[in-house]
């Protein structure tokens, strides 16, 4: 195991799965200029490691992420010029969501805890979710006067559709686990005792999937949202142009036909 500890940030990589950890216990992991920087580089460092296959965002202590820290000079007023919001978006947030969304392996988001603000934002924009039964997730932005952000108002109607997507952005109220995934904005809500156990068998899953295909795979429902049948259907026949010439196929076939387990390397 291999572990490198940052300010606010813990970075650990056991086998192919990179696990970070926001690491602010005492503001429930909320995330200032300096932490949102930090995960924007440990994001830009993994995705030019070959050997990391899976990352995972999770959170320190009791919560995943209380979202902006609202007690960040650089948001509050405190009597002085109203703070430029629209440019921390732009520096921290929008490079973060960007980048979070277009690693080149498969991410994970374990929510250990509360998941509000751009704290779930950035939970949902992993490509697979998953929650303790006691976490909660709140759409924050409302409660004091803002829109949802870091991607929040892509991310949310394409998971559970406009009516639930509004509602929970209008009235901010705590959305358990368990409902979340009824909802289908979380792939599974798990029991707190075997939440640990259960996110290291699924990034381990992760890591030995086919990781160029799972990553052609999100960019292409992704952009199917906004596409007609014909266009998603000529999108499909260009990646599997690509995918049908990459080792990971031959290895697949290969695997089938001698009735073994496959053992995919392509990044
Ligand atoms: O502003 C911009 O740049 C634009 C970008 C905005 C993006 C956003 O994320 S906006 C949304 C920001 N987040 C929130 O509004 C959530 C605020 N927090 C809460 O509503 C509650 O803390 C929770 C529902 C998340 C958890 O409640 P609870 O009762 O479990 O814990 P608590 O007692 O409220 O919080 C524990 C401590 O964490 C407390 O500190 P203290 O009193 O013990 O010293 C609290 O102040 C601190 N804390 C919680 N959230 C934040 C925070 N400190 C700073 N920033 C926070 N977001």
């Amino acid at each position: 195991m291999h572990q490198i500890s940052l300010p606010s940030l813990l970075a650990t990589q056991q086998g192919a799965v990179l696990t970070l950890t926001l690491d602010r216990v005492e503001s429930l992991n909320s995330l200032t200029g300096e932490l949102t920087t930090l995960l924007l580089q440990a994001l830009n460092h993994a995705a030019a490691q070959p050997d990391v296959r899976c990352v995972i965002l999770t959170g320190a202590g009791r919560a995943f992420c209380a979202g902006q820290d609202l007690k960040d000079p650089a948001v509050t007023a405190d009597g002085g010029p109203r703070p430029d919001l629209g440019g921390v978006v732009e520096r921290y947030y929008k490079p973060l969501a960007l980048r979070l969304h277009s690693m080149p392996v498969p991410t994970l988001a374990a929510v250990n805890g509360v998941a509000a603000g751009a704290g779930a934002s950035l939970a949902l924009l992993c490509d697979v979710v998953v929650a303790k039964r006691s976490a909660r997730f709140i759409q924050a932005f409302s409660a004091i006067g803002l829109i949802p952000d870091s991607g929040a108002t892509w991310a949310l109607p394409r998971l559970v559709g406009r009516a639930q997507a509004l509602g929970l952005a209008i009235f901010g109220e705590k959305l358990s686990a368990e409902d979340a995934e009824h909802i289908g904005l979380i792939w599974a809500c798990i029991g707190d005792e075997a939440f640990d156990d259960e996110v290291r068998a699924l990034a381990n899953k992760l890591a030995t999937l086919p990781t160029r295909a799972l990553v052609r795979t999100r960019e292409l429902i992704d952009e199917a949202g906004s596409a007609t049948l014909e266009q998603a259907l000529d999108a499909e026949a260009r990646a599997q142009r690509e995918l049908g010439h990459a080792a990971d196929y031959v290895e697949g076939l290969a695997a089938f036909a001698h009735k073994r387990a496959p053992r995919f390397s392509d990044r």
